[in-house]
């Protein structure tokens, strides 16, 4: 078996289905996946996000019902135990990306379950769902949702060239990019590979430019406000309409649409645009401190990540929320060649709040009563560290 052949049994089985369902994660991978899938099978009538979280797949999974011949499911690396009691030994295509969490549903041979996952023939084969879904669908007019799903998952794929070589006008209105821009993206495309580890600075340079500067942010933003605010039966509604629709007819709607969750979107981008202006007023140095209060939601990654995009010579980015009704500050921590968990572990040791991630970005909750010492703490750890 390889790869391949995976991918083309999925294709045969979603295609041989009659009323296929899927399910999928709540990220703009895991939406345009099924808007790819939604625009090549017409059998395929239902698709619904769902989260880690288990009462939402308890309630996600109540959708299959009898008449459902095939169960998809793709980008979800944890599915729980009790959703393949209600699949009970129907056919299932699963195609992520990820380590299966519970490994041990994906062993029984009781789940008569079709696995696509690029990391079982390759372990640094990480390509996303979205690069899946558009293998299986085989469906040009589908480029420009894995381009939008990929760079959306930090990949950046040739499928950016082959989007550019079958049409311009769309790869324009997805990406805001120069001629000679392009060009040096595809020939850094074309020069190494998806997964070549020597790259991957340049790589994340390029990922970075394409969303805050060539305007994918718009879209990945999107998805990421339809998830938190709608219910998952008004997501599939929402996806549905965008599977019918034209890029530019999207476009339109993110920008001037009135009902619902367009106008919520509109809300919300106005409000992230007066707070990421701090990005720009923040001195460019070793540490810097980016905080915003009382907006509705919370802007900490994004606005840590287009921070880290954006200044040059940080250490450690550090970037909090809170409101007047909230005992805590959130934060969202980023580093450049220093080790920011290791700060974050060292300075909220013994005060009251928690946190964790990785080297380069991690995230953690503090009092307000800390806050004052844990701020203290960073400033003096970062004068005196350089690792
Ligand atoms: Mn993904």
């Amino acid at each position: 078996m390889t790869l391949q052949n995976a991918i083309d049994t999925a294709r045969d089985l979603i295609a041989n289905s009659k009323n296929p369902i899927m399910f999928f994660d709540t990220d703009t991978d895991g939406a345009t996946s099924f808007i790819q899938l939604k625009r090549k099978y017409s059998q395929l009538k239902e698709g619904y996000p769902i989260s880690k979280e288990e009462d939402q797949q308890k309630d996600a999974m109540t959708k299959i019902y009898d008449e459902h011949d095939l169960i998809i499911f793709f980008d979800t690396p944890y599915v729980i135990e009790e959703f393949f009691q209600e699949i009970n030994g129907r056919q299932v295509v699963w195609a992520d990306h990820h380590i299966p969490i519970n490994k041990h549903i994906l062993e029984n041979s009781d789940n008569k379950i079709h696995s696509v996952n690029p990391m079982d023939y390759d372990e640094n084969d990480e390509r996303c769902s979205s690069f899946l879904a558009y293998q299986i669908t085989q469906l040009p007019e589908n480029l420009v949702w894995v381009a939008m799903g990929s760079v959306a998952d930090f990949y950046l794929l040739d499928v950016l060239i082959d989007f550019y070589n079958h049409d311009q006008s769309t790869f324009n209105t997805l990406i805001k990019i120069t001629d000679q821009k392009r060009e040096e993206l595809f020939e850094f495309i074309k020069t190494y590979k998806f997964n070549d580890e020597s790259q991957r600075e340049t790589r994340t340079y390029w990922i970075q430019y394409l969303t805050y500067e060539c305007g994918l942010i718009q879209y990945k933003t999107f998805f990421d406000i339809l998830f938190k605010f709608k219910k998952y039966e008004k997501c599939q509604k929402v996806l549905k309409d965008i599977a019918k629709m034209t890029l530019l007819d999207f476009k339109v709607e993110l920008l001037n649409g009135k009902i619902g969750i367009y106008e919520k979107y509109q809300e919300i981008m106005s409000e992230y645009k007066s707070v990421k202006s701090k990005i720009e007023s923040a001195k460019d140095e070793e540490l810097i401190f980016i905080d915003h209060e009382d907006k509705k939601i919370s802007f900490n990654r994004q606005l840590s990540e287009e921070a880290a995009f954006r200044k040059k010579n940080y250490k450690a980015i550090v970037c909090t929320y809170t409101k007047p009704i909230m005992s805590i500050y959130s934060c969202s921590l980023r580093g450049k060649n220093f080790d920011i968990n290791k700060m974050l572990n060292e300075c909220i040791d013994g005060l009251e709040g928690k946190g964790g991630g990785h080297k380069l970005a991690s995230g953690c909750i503090i009092s307000k009563a800390d806050f004052p010492i844990f701020k203290k703490r960073i400033q003096e750890y970062v004068q005196t560290h350089s690792e």
